[in-house]
């Protein structure tokens, strides 16, 4: 999705706080260098940036790991924290009887997300009803009538009166009976004086449980200018960001919580009603840094380990032998192919690049590997370097296989050594399990 190359970049700083020997002054200020810049390039607002930076410097060099944290995990959980500062804790529409008014810039998504929000909360066993206080665009009324009639939502509009908040207050007269009630406004090209006051005085008439800012995910750094000005007329209490299915950055829309000091409450994914999803904070920045998905690993390691042992800790601890390999392959072979398993670690795997047929050991190469491993000696499974030419050809006289065969089993182990050698060092000695529990809200669902 959106901000995928924000989520590459803050795992490749996040990566290097793992791996760091020790966290110091360097260090922090390497990462937050590339967090900045990782930001920035997202269209997250500048000001913006900086703050957060300095507060994961100063956190960072200043906090004391709690008991259980090494400082690495310390300044991992920072970095996160302060990411989940930057995006709210996610606004609070829960479900119950409501007024709500979208506010927002023209073409930014107002009346779809208007008939996507009836929807939704028609899903969830409220009755909604929607009203049509755009009076500015001509197709506005047709066009949400529309959306609404395809969901069963009702819906109150007034073709031909101009008069937006006399419209709104008729409709909030019709529609009393209702659970929840939405109010879709006119938007326009940028901020005009006039639609400031319109928007005030449907404001006034309304006077809205809800004031949602509807914003383009493509809308950039002029977003925060544009969501003070939104803020500063009608008291905004909640973003939505739409069309993060598109391309855009989205940074600059996020920013916009910050300015209106309101959280995201849903994202818009898509066109159709249903493409709605209610924002969780902890989650999308898990997803972001790549933590997502740890849980699912854990549950399919713990699935396999009830027959066949296989401790995920295991996988990156102690010396990598050939015995050790090939156990692994066993083991990964039930899990799932390698580069799936390493893209479920935290930090996205940090980062090792696997492709897929390397590592996908069928059940014939492994069973080769396994003849070629029992003309080892006990010494060479153990230290792998030690097996020189003249030993592969011992060995490969030995299990009745080729050199080229030998030789491929330990490319295999050499690759793979690197692999787990790279997550070792960038797990430190995190713990999985502990790991879990940390960003444990993250990891809901
Ligand atoms: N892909 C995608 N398209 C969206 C999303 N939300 C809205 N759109 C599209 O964006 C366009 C503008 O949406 P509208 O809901 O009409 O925007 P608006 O803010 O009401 O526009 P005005 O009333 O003219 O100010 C439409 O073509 C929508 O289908 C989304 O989340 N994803
Ligand atoms: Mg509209």
């Amino acid at each position: 999705m959106v901000l995928d190359n924000l989520g590459v970049s803050l795992r490749d700083a996040l990566r290097k706080i793992a791996s760091a020997n020790k966290i110091d002054k360097a260090v922090v200020d390497e990462a937050v260098r590339e967090i900045q810049r990782a930001l920035l390039q997202a269209d997250v607002n500048v000001k913006l940036v900086m703050t957060l930076s300095n507060r994961i410097k100063e956190r960072a060099l200043n906090e004391k790991p709690p008991a259980g944290m090494n400082p690495r995990e310390h300044v991992i959980n920072i970095v996160y924290q302060e990411l989940l500062n930057l995006v709210g804790h996610g606004a609070d529409l829960t479900l119950k009887k409501q007024t709500i008014m979208m506010v927002g810039l023209q073409g930014s998504g107002k009346t779809t997300t208007t008939a996507k929000l009836a929807t939704y909360f028609q899903r969830k066993g409220l009755r909604s009803a929607v009203i049509c206080a755009d009076t500015f665009r001509a197709g506005a009324y047709d066009q949400l009538k529309a959306l609404c009639e395809k969901q069963g939502v009702f819906f109150y509009g007034e073709k031909g009166n101009p008069n937006a908040p006399q419209v709104a207050r008729n409709g909030l007269e019709a529609t009393k009976k209702y659970d929840v009630r939405i109010v879709d406004t006119a938007g326009r090209h940028a901020l005009e004086a006039d639609l400031i006051q319109e928007m005030k005085d449907i404001h006034t008439v309304v006077n809205a449980d809800h004031k949602l800012l509807v914003m383009d995910a493509a809308i950039g750094q002029q977003a925060s200018e544009q969501a003070r000005a939104f803020h500063d007329a009608v008291n905004i209490t909640g973003v939505i960001i739409t069309k993060l299915d598109g391309t855009a950055k989205g940074g600059g829309a996020l920013s916009a919580v910050a300015e209106t000091k309101t959280s995201v409450a849903f994202i818009g994914v898509g066109e159709t009603p249903a493409d709605l999803e209610k924002f969780e904070a902890d989650r999308f920045i898990s997803r972001l840094l790549g933590m997502g998905d740890i849980k699912t690993l854990i549950e399919k390691a713990q699935e396999i380990q009830t027959d066949e042992a296989v401790d995920v800790d295991a996988l990156m601890k102690g010396r990598f032998t050939l015995k050790d390999m090939y156990q692994q392959m066993e083991a990964m072979n039930k899990l799932g192919p390698l580069k799936q398993i390493m893209q479920m670690l935290p930090l996205g795997g940090l980062g090792v690049e696997l492709s897929d047929s390397d590592y996908q050991m069928t059940k014939d190469r492994l069973d080769k590997f396994k003849v070629i491993m029992d003309s080892m000696t006990e010494d060479e499974l153990n230290d792998p370097k030690m097996i020189t030419a003249s030993r592969i050809k011992r060995i490969s006289l030995g299990s009745g296989t080729s050199s080229e065969n030998v030789r491929e089993l330990l490319k295999a182990h050499q690759a793979m050594q690197k692999a787990f050698k790279g997550m070792r060092g960038g797990m430190g000695k995190m713990n999985m399990k502990r790991l879990m529990k940390k960003f444990g809200p993250g990891m809901k669902g």
